[in-house]
C-alpha cells in the first residue's frame, strides 16, 4: 500500500517550507492542508497537542513535530540515494550546529527586527546581517552548506531567503553586497525545482509581512 504523506501548512510558513522542499527533494508524493492560525483546526490540535503549531508531518496516521525533526525524519525514511545529512558523525555533528545557528541566531534576529521598532530594531538588524556573516564564512567557497550537495542546512535556511528582500530595505543595508556568496548561493539554491515549486511567491509574501509588521504595531 502506498504511504499517505500528509503536510499540514500554513503558506508563508519558513518552517513548513523546510519540509516541503526535503519531501520534493526526495520525490516523496504529498498532501498539503493549509491552516488557519488564528483558528486551528481539530486535526492540527490532534496532531500537535504540545505546541498546536505547524508544520506538522502526518505519515500513515502518525504524526512527526517540529521541523528540524521532520526533515532528519523524512531523511532517514525516503530516498537513502539522495541523503540531506552527511553520513560522517563528525560532520552530522557540524550540520546539526549550522541548523541550531539558523534557528537560534537568524530567524530570531530576522523575526525581531521585523516586529521591534527604534534601537531594538537597530540592534536586531545589525545582528541579523553580522549572523549572515557569519554564515558566510561557513559557506566560504562551497556551492553549498552540504558541500558538493544540496544537503541539510541548505534546506532549512533557504525558506528564509524570501525574507530578506523585506529585511534589506528595513535596514537599508544590501545582502549582495554585504554577503555576496550567500546571495550567489540563494540563487544557485533557487534553480532547484524542490525550492522554486514550494517558496510562496515573493510579491504576496512582502505584503504579507507589511500586514504582519503592521499588526504587531497596533498590538
Ligand atoms: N520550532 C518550530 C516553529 C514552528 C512555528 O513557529 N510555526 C508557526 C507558523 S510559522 C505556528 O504554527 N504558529 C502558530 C502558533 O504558534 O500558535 C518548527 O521548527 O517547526
Amino acid at each position: 500500500m502506498a504511504d499517505e504523506v500528509i503536510l499540514l501548512d500554513f503558506w508563508p510558513s519558513p518552517f513548513g517550507k523546510r519540509v516541503m522542499i526535503a519531501l520534493r527533494e526526495k520525490g516523496v508524493e504529498f498532501d498539503t492542508r493549509e491552516e488557519d492560525l488564528s483558528n486551528k483546526s481539530p486535526l492540527l490540535l490532534k496532531m500537535n497537542p504540545v505546541r498546536k503549531q505547524i508544520p506538522v508531518l502526518i505519515h500513515n496516521g502518525k504524526p512527526i513535530c517540529e521541523s528540524l525533526v521532520i526533515v532528519q525524519y523524512i531523511d532517514e525514511t525516503w530516498g537513502p540515494e539522495s541523503p540531506l545529512l552527511p553520513s560522517d558523525p563528525y560532520e552530522r555533528a557540524r550540520a546539526r550546529f549550522w541548523a541550531d545557528y539558523v534557528d537560534k541566531k537568524i530567524y530570531w534576529a530576522a523575526r525581531s527586527a521585523w516586529v521591534l521598532t527604534g534601537e531594538a530594531q537597530e540592534a536586531a538588524n545589525k545582528e541579523f546581517i553580522e549572523s549572515l556573516k557569519v554564515l558566510e564564512g561557513e559557506l566560504g567557497d562551497k556551492a553549498y552548506f552540504g558541500g558538493e550537495r544540496f544537503g541539510y542546512v541548505d534546506v532549512l535556511l533557504i525558506p528564509f531567503s524570501t525574507c530578506f528582500h523585506a529585511l534589506e530595505t528595513l535596514g537599508n543595508y544590501s545582502i549582495v553586497e554585504e554577503c555576496p556568496k550567500v546571495a550567489a548561493w540563494v540563487k544557485q539554491c533557487m534553480q532547484r525545482e524542490s525550492v522554486a515549486k514550494s517558496l510562496p511567491d515573493q510579491h504576496k509574501l512582502d505584503d504579507h509581512f507589511v500586514a504582519l509588521k503592521k499588526e504587531h504595531q497596533a498590538q
